[in-house]
Parts: structure tokens; C-alpha cells; sequence
């Protein structure tokens, strides 16, 4: 059953040198692939060409190209700094040849330097999987005393460094460096990771920009390129910082239901809306997931499906899809009435998935092995036809 009121179900695609191919994201049942033009170096234009080829080659595998993610956003223009005014010119490029190539809906972020964060991902569950996981004492560990960042200090309580001391004595050396790469794992889709140089250098261009001045800059972006969009009828689609809080002394500005409207507001526009991922709003229990699609549905142009467990802690980890603190019935039953209402078909991911059977013994991208993301899709196909029968 393909009716107009289900989600477009697709997979994530990091192009020809993903160990999963077009293929197995076929056999996932996806009608859709998500995907960007990795290759291309953040900042640059992206050309008709090399959309239109990326476009053929999704095609040749009976999907079609649903949602780009991401078009990114270049250093210069979060911080106002350099050549923004350039890369503003160079993204609204993009999205003409975006247009051009007939696509419809880009993702992109707002999070300075780092894009998501983990300090494990090879957490092991009870099942002997592997999932993905943020364990704050590690975490803090990292900051204060394998970084070093100056000034980290002033960022804990004199009980999370207490807990982060602890924590690091735990650990063995091949521990640590495993922390250190983890963390500083680059950009999704690329196998760099940050140096120590490069990281804190990157860190210090951002010491007198707070949340408010950043709010400011991404506000700018979008009142120079939603009107762009909106001409060319593309969707924008932000997604929200991961996790949703500030880390390393940056400020993280697309967290909650408020910084959401904000961004929104700043830009009305069809064309100016969200991303929303469950995996990154449902870490803070402040955040209602199920009445932030009620109250933002208009506005939610891809939705990506996870779920995490969170302690007392402030840890968490990526749990099955269905099992863990957000309520994903609740929360597809309010998307299927926005689509319902809208008359639409809104696309939708499983977001990562745990590392399972066969895939243990692959090299992977982490989160985005196929196995896992396959019996998330299931589980969420299985939910969403059964709610859209009593639609
Ligand atoms: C993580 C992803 C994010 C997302 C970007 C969008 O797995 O959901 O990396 O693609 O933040 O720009």
C-alpha cells in the first residue's frame, strides 16, 4: 500500500564509495535515496554536471534523488568572517543548479566546526550490537584533559570534573586515543578527523561569537537564501545540532521547539523549514517531540527517524528505533496527519541504525551500516501503514 499519507521512505546515500550500495538501500524497499556531492569541497558551487550525473546514477538504481544532505554551509558565513558574502553568492549558485537538476529539498546545519558528536561508536548492547553513544564523563575527560581546550574549565561543575578525573583513570591509553579519534571525527561522509592543532585553532575562531551572535548570522543566511529558494521552489531543511546543547565552549543555536520558530520566523517563507530529526530534538527531555510536529508540521520539509535512550547522567545512547525515550508512534501518528492535512508525502529516513550481523566484520560509515538502518526502516514501515489505516 502506497498511499499519498505514508512517508517516502529512502536511505542515506555517501556516494560510489559506500560500502552499501544503491542497490541494498533498493532492496531496503526505499523509493528515495538522500545524498550529497561529498566530493565537492565546502564553499564551492555545485555544478548542473556533476548534480545531473549523481541524479543518473541513483536513477539507474530505480529511486530517485529525494532530498540532498547535506549542501553545506561554509565556516565563514556561521561566523560572519572571510569571504562570506562569497559563499552566500556560491550557495545561492548551487541551489539554482540544484534547481535546474529538477531536485527539491535541501538539508543543511548550522552547527559550528563539528557537524554530530560521539565519544563511542562501538557501544555494545545487550544483543552484542554496536550503537552509537555519548557518555558525558568521557566526553568532558576529552575537553579538559586530552584537548586541553583553555578556558574548558569554566564550562563543568567542580562534580563533572571530579566525575571526568575519575573517568579518565579508568582508561587505558588505547582507551584514550579511541576517545580522541571519535570525537573528532570529521564531517559525515569523509574519513578525516580533526588534529589537535587544527581543532583548537578552529575553536579559537569562534571565541567571541555567542548563541545570540550566532543566531544572528544564520539569520542573515537565511534572509539572503530562502528568498532564492523559495523563487526556484526548492525546501530548505535545517537540521538540529547533535547533540543539542553547546559543547566545547561552542554555542549550538537549533536545539529546542524555540530556537526552531525562531529561525523560522526570521524567514517566513514555504520555503524556510526543518529537518526534524528525533534522534537529535529527542535527547533533551524538554523538547515534546509529538507537539513539536503538531505545532511545526507545516514547516517540516524531511524527517529523519532515531531514537535515543538518555540517563540521570546527561549519557546516552542510540537505542532501537522504537525503544527508546521518544514515544516514535505518537510521533509518526502527528506526521501522518500533517501530511494528511498538507495533501503530501513528506520523506523520511531511519536515521543510523546499530552494527549487526554481518556488518560487524564490515568497515562501515558509524550509524550508517545497512543492516541495522534495514530493520529500523522495518520496524517504522510496519508502524506508520498500521497508523495509516486508521487514518
Ligand atoms: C548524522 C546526520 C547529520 C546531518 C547533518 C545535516 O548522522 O544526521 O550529520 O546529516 O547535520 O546537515
Amino acid at each position: 500500500m502506497k498511499g499519498p499519507y505514508l512517508m517516502e521512505e529512502t536511505m542515506r546515500w555517501y556516494g560510489p564509495n559506500d560500502p552499501v550500495s544503491l542497490w541494498d538501500i533498493r532492496q531496503a524497499g526505499c523509493t528515495g535515496v538522500v545524498t550529497a556531492l561529498h566530493h565537492i569541497p565546502v564553499g564551492e558551487v555545485w555544478t548542473l554536471d556533476e548534480i545531473i550525473k549523481r541524479k543518473k546514477e541513483v536513477e539507474a538504481a530505480g529511486m530517485r534523488w529525494t532530498v540532498i544532505e547535506s549542501l553545506p554551509v561554509h565556516e565563514d558565513i556561521k561566523k560572519h568572517t572571510g569571504n562570506y558574502e562569497k559563499y552566500i553568492n556560491n550557495y545561492k549558485e548551487s541551489l539554482r543548479n540544484v534547481a535546474k537538476a529538477g531536485l527539491e529539498v535541501v538539508t543543511y546545519n548550522f552547527m559550528p566546526i563539528l557537524d554530530w558528536m560521539r565519544t563511542d561508536i562501538a557501544y555494545e548492547m545487550p544483543d552484542r550490537s554496536k550503537a552509537l553513544r555519548f557518555e558525558k564523563a568521557a566526553f568532558i575527560a576529552f575537553d579538559l584533559f586530552l584537548l586541553k581546550r583553555p578556558g574548558a574549565e569554566k564550562d563543568y561543575s567542580a562534580a563533572e570534573i571530579e566525575k571526568a578525573k575519575a573517568r579518565l583513570s579508568t582508561m587505558s591509553e588505547t582507551e584514550k586515543e579511541t576517545l580522541y579519534r571519535n570525537t573528532l571525527l570529521g564531517l559525515p561522509g569523509s574519513e578525516e578527523r580533526f588534529t589537535e592543532e587544527q581543532i583548537l585553532k578552529a575553536l579559537q575562531t569562534y571565541s567571541g561569537i555567542d548563541a545570540a551572535q550566532l543566531k544572528q548570522h544564520l539569520f542573515y543566511f537565511l534572509q539572503q537564501v530562502v528568498p532564492v529558494a523559495e523563487e526556484l521552489g526548492l525546501k530548505m531543511a535545517i537540521h538540529p545540532d547533535d547533540p543539542p546543547y553547546p559543547i566545547l565552549g561552542l554555542p549550538r543555536i537549533v536545539s529546542t521547539e524555540q530556537d526552531a520558530r525562531e529561525l523560522l520566523d526570521c524567514a517566513p517563507s514555504p520555503a524556510n523549514g526543518l529537518c526534524f530529526c528525533t534522534g537529535s530534538y529527542g535527547v533533551r527531555a524538554d523538547n515534546d517531540l509529538a507537539g513539536m510536529v503538531r505545532r511545526m508540521g507545516d514547516q517540516i520539509h524531511f524527517i529523519h527517524l532515531r531514537s535515543t535512550l538518555r540517563d540521570a547522567e546527561g549519557n546516552f545512547f542510540e537505542a532501537d528505533h522504537l525503544d527508546g525515550d521518544v514515544d516514535m508512534v505518537a510521533v509518526i501518528k502527528e506526521l501522518l496527519a500533517v501530511q494528511k492535512k498538507r495533501g503530501i508525502s513528506l520523506p523520511m529516513r531511519p536515521d543510523h541504525g546499530h552494527q549487526m550481523l554481518d556488518d560487524l566484520t564490515k568497515k562501515t560509515y558509524p550509524g550508517y551500516s545497512a543492516i541495522g538502518r534495514l530493520r529500523g526502516l522495518a520496524e517504522l514501515r510496519g508502524v506508520q501503514r498500521a497508523l495509516a489505516t486508521g487514518l
